[in-house]
């Protein structure tokens, strides 16, 4: 369903012509219910199982609302073709967003590869400026590393660049452009690569999220990449409720990536658990040692793998804790700033004597919008109603499910993908 969807957006942007030859449209069907245990793997993507090792099978890194990067094998090496163009998406229903993205996606498709695989990634530049892709963490030969000027010549509109190189190390890597400006416009995706053996303890669940943020002025849909305010925070290109939850099964070992690339630190909440960080930018990390915690600072420029095990049953927020990350369209609220003078009476005053007197200070603060039937996907399926009002900006909503409600949410997910594909 993917594959032939993405051909047909494809096919759609070369009919549309001129007018849109550097404009892809981001795609809003989720991602292709794909097998999370290796090697089940559609050809073609995901990481190779280690055969023969009972436990020691790799499982696939799922990205919410991200698709995978297609590839192809050419004499041993996998080949990945990316395009560095304009992408329209949506934030939320309704919030348009004109951002730069890598095929068609904001972020760009995730990155599934193995240690010690050889990789091409044919890059084209669709931008009308000058780009380079830099491959974040990556030990690779200096001419590969897309520093414009220094290790190479920036690739100008309309050209291309080849990388090339082995993977001897295994993680949570990204891909990036090296233009700081490009970065706010949303040039970054993820470059997951699998150990030839599953870590241990081995993890049932293996996500991938991507923290970004954005200027968008009122009526404007294209980011302000020189704002240090930021109103619109995203995982995987969505701000809540849009975010697709991560569903997990009660018992289940979960470990979530974390990647950050904008102006800010977002310290990553989860409830009802606790997690210890087993990975950062530069790796896996190689301890006994389990450090208790439920926050954890994703600075800019790193990753942080953490894991837990989902023995709590239930629908918990997993967001960034900064109170402005935690709403949308966060501009300069009219109503704090504009009326402190008109402020809400006391419930019960008779509003009586001096001015403002029988009066609430600090009225209104907190405003929510219940869109449960606008966002509503297999993913939301049996969240208590009204629960969209709550879940704003850099937030999304990890699902201990049972197994029936799993399985129901699969169904609905493989239904989806069906009619979809009928398209
Ligand atoms: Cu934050």
């Amino acid at each position: 369903m993917q594959s032939s969807r993405r051909l047909f957006l494809r096919g759609l942007a070369s009919v549309a012509g001129v007018a849109s030859a550097h404009t892809a449209y981001a795609q809003h069907v989720h991602p292709t219910p794909q097998p999370l245990k290796a090697p089940v793997q559609p050809a073609g993507s995901g990481p190779q199982a280690a055969p023969h090792e009972p436990g020691a099978e790799v499982v696939p890194v799922l990205s919410p609302d991200v698709p995978d990067m297609p590839w192809r094998l050419e004499n041993g090496v996998k080949v990945f073709d990316i395009r560095v163009e304009h992408v329209r998406t949506e934030l939320i229903p309704g919030r348009v967003m004109d951002g730069w993205g890598f095929n068609g996606s904001i972020p760009g498709p995730t990155i599934q590869v193995t240690e010690g695989d050889r990789v091409r990634l044919n890059v084209e530049n669709r931008l009308p400026e000058p780009f380079s892709m830099h491959w974040h963490g990556l030990e690779i030969p200096n001419e590969m590393d897309g520093m414009p000027g220094l290790s190479q010549d920036a690739i100008p509109p309309g050209g291309r660049f080849v990388y090339e190189f082995t993977l001897k190390q295994n993680g949570t890597f990204f891909y990036h452009s090296h233009m700081a400006m490009q970065e706010m416009m949303g040039l970054i995706g993820l470059f997951i690569i699998h150990p030839r053996r599953a870590y241990t303890p081995h993890v049932d669940r293996d996500f991938g999220v991507i923290l970004q943020e954005w200027a968008l002025l009122p009526n404007n849909t294209i980011p302000n990449s020189l704002a240090m305010e930021f109103n619109w925070l995203t995982l995987n290109g969505k701000a809540g409720p849009a975010t697709t939850p991560l569903i997990v099964k009660l018992g289940e070992r979960v470990r979530i990536r974390l990647v950050n690339l904008g102006m800010d630190h977002h310290p990553m909440h989860i409830h009802g658990h606790q997690f210890s960080v087993t990975g950062t930018e530069g790796g896996r990390v190689r301890t006994r040692a389990v450090i208790p915690e439920n926050t954890v600072l994703v600075g800019v420029g790193q990753a942080r793998d953490i894991e837990f095990v989902a023995n709590n049953p239930g629908d918990w927020h997993f967001h960034c804790h900064l109170p402005h990350h935690m709403m949308n369209q966060m501009v300069s609220m009219v109503g704090p700033l504009m009326m402190s003078q008109a402020n809400a009476p006391r419930p019960g005053s008779t509003a009586a004597g001096a001015p403002n007197a029988g009066m609430y200070p600090g009225y209104p603060q907190d405003m929510a919008m219940v869109m449960d039937d606008m966002v509503a996907k297999p993913e939301t399926y049996g969240l208590r109603p009204g629960w969209s009002g709550g879940t704003m900006g850099m937030m999304t909503i990890v699902r201990v499910v049972t197994p029936e409600l799993f399985d129901k949410i699969q169904a609905l997910k493989a239904e989806q993908a069906r009619k979809a594909g009928g398209r």
